[in-house]
């Protein structure tokens, strides 16, 4: 059925009733119960949190990899090595979010002991937003870093194709007495899944965003989509961020650099299959007293003097208090057919 029809009328779920919704799908389409309930409560949380580039939009694209084969949705993560400050983990082409649910103790532990760990999982799937993974170490009082790399899908500043991911890089840090401060952002000039979602509702793109097939500027996402590429944010200091996070995503961890992910063996496959890192750092470690989450807040006030009325993360936790309070809104025509799959 199609699930992304234009739509006319609205209805409301809750957080929980969706994560339920979702976890039945993803175990009809073979997932365990616990890479089900996972991947169903990221994805809702994305939809809670009008995340809407990685919430109930990404199904079709989750349910076509799982069924191509290309990515092991009853994978178990294996830690390769613990030794030190850095946790090798083996996602055993399964998705990432798994690797990262099975090492977060042995992190926590490790920042609590020496201040700083470092997770690098590799063979994995990540298509998702990286919020979720950063925000619960925040409010367990961790600074948090992460990067991902995708598939090539953005031009390099001054080359002619592409190489990058849509790379995105996100952090926590934790705040006294607050939500702590979540940034999280693409380093392609937008993500690809703002611009399927472009494509969808028969939208143009801003300019300076992409390229056609033959490298010219487009405004068009089905230019973009079809043969054409993303470019970086911010010219040459994006595409820098961007050439870090495939050396983090894949050098440092040992996965797929986005240019050699290939879907071509798997017909219908979406998900990228690379690697991820996450640092964590207790902010307060080695000094005698806790002025990390002060000093957050200083930054803060001082950003709010200054005029600014929107911080990062800012947007996600209105919604999510409007959601949580009065429900998700979401196209009619989508929920039932999320239910229809459901009872499928
Ligand atoms: P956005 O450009 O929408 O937002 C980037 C960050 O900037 C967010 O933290 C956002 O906060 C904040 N922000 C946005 N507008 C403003 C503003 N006017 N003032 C202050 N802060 C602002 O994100 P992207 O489109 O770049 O990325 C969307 C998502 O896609 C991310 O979650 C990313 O992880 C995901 N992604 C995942 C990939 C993968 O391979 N798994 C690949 C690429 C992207 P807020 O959220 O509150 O709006
Ligand atoms: O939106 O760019 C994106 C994206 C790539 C992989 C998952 N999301």
């Amino acid at each position: 059925p199609e699930i992304f029809g234009t739509p006319r009328n609205t209805a409301t779920i809750s957080y929980g009733d969706l994560a339920e919704l979702l976890a039945t799908i993803f175990r009809h389409a073979g997932a365990s119960p616990a890479v089900a309930s996972l991947l169903a409560a990221n994805c809702a949380g994305c939809e809670r949190d009008g995340a809407t580039s990685h919430g109930v939009f990404r199904i079709p694209g989750y349910l076509a990899s799982i069924a191509s084969g290309w990515v092991d949705a009853r994978a178990e993560p294996r830690i390769e090595s613990a030794e030190g400050a850095v946790v090798r983990v083996d996602a055993m082409n399964g998705f990432a979010q798994p690797a990262l649910e099975l090492v977060t103790p042995i992190l926590i532990e490790k920042a609590a002991n020496d201040g700083i760990a470092l997770l690098s999982i590799r063979n994995s799937h990540h298509f998702s937003a990286l919020w979720p993974d950063v925000e619960p170490l925040a409010e367990a009082g961790l600074l948090a870093l992460t990067m991902v790399n995708s598939f090539a899908c953005t031009v390099p500043f001054n080359g002619h194709s592409p190489v990058f991911g849509t790379n995105p890089i996100a952090f926590a840090a934790p705040r006294a007495d607050a939500p702590p401060l979540v940034a999280d952002l693409a380093t392609s000039a937008m993500a690809n899944g703002d611009v399927q979602i472009a494509f969808r509702e028969g939208r143009s793109l801003p300019p300076g965003h992409g390229v056609d097939s033959a490298g010219r500027p487009t405004t068009d996402p089905a230019a973009v989509l079809n043969g054409g590429a993303l470019l970086p944010f911010g010219g040459y200091k994006g595409s820098t961020i961007s050439m870090m996070i495939e050396i983090f995503g894949a050098a440092l961890t040992g996965g797929k650099f986005s240019f050699e992910v290939d879907w071509s063996t798997h017909s219908g496959a979406q998900t990228p299959h690379t690697g991820q890192v996450l640092i964590v750092i207790s902010p307060d470690f080695g000094r005698r007293d806790s002025s990390f989450g002060r000093r957050v807040n200083g930054l803060v006030e001082q950003l709010r003097m200054s005029g600014v009325s929107r911080l990062p993360g800012d947007r996600r936790q209105v919604t999510r208090r409007r959601s949580l309070r009065d429900g998700i809104v979401m196209p009619l025509q989508q929920l039932e057919d999320l239910r229809r799959r459901a009872d499928g």
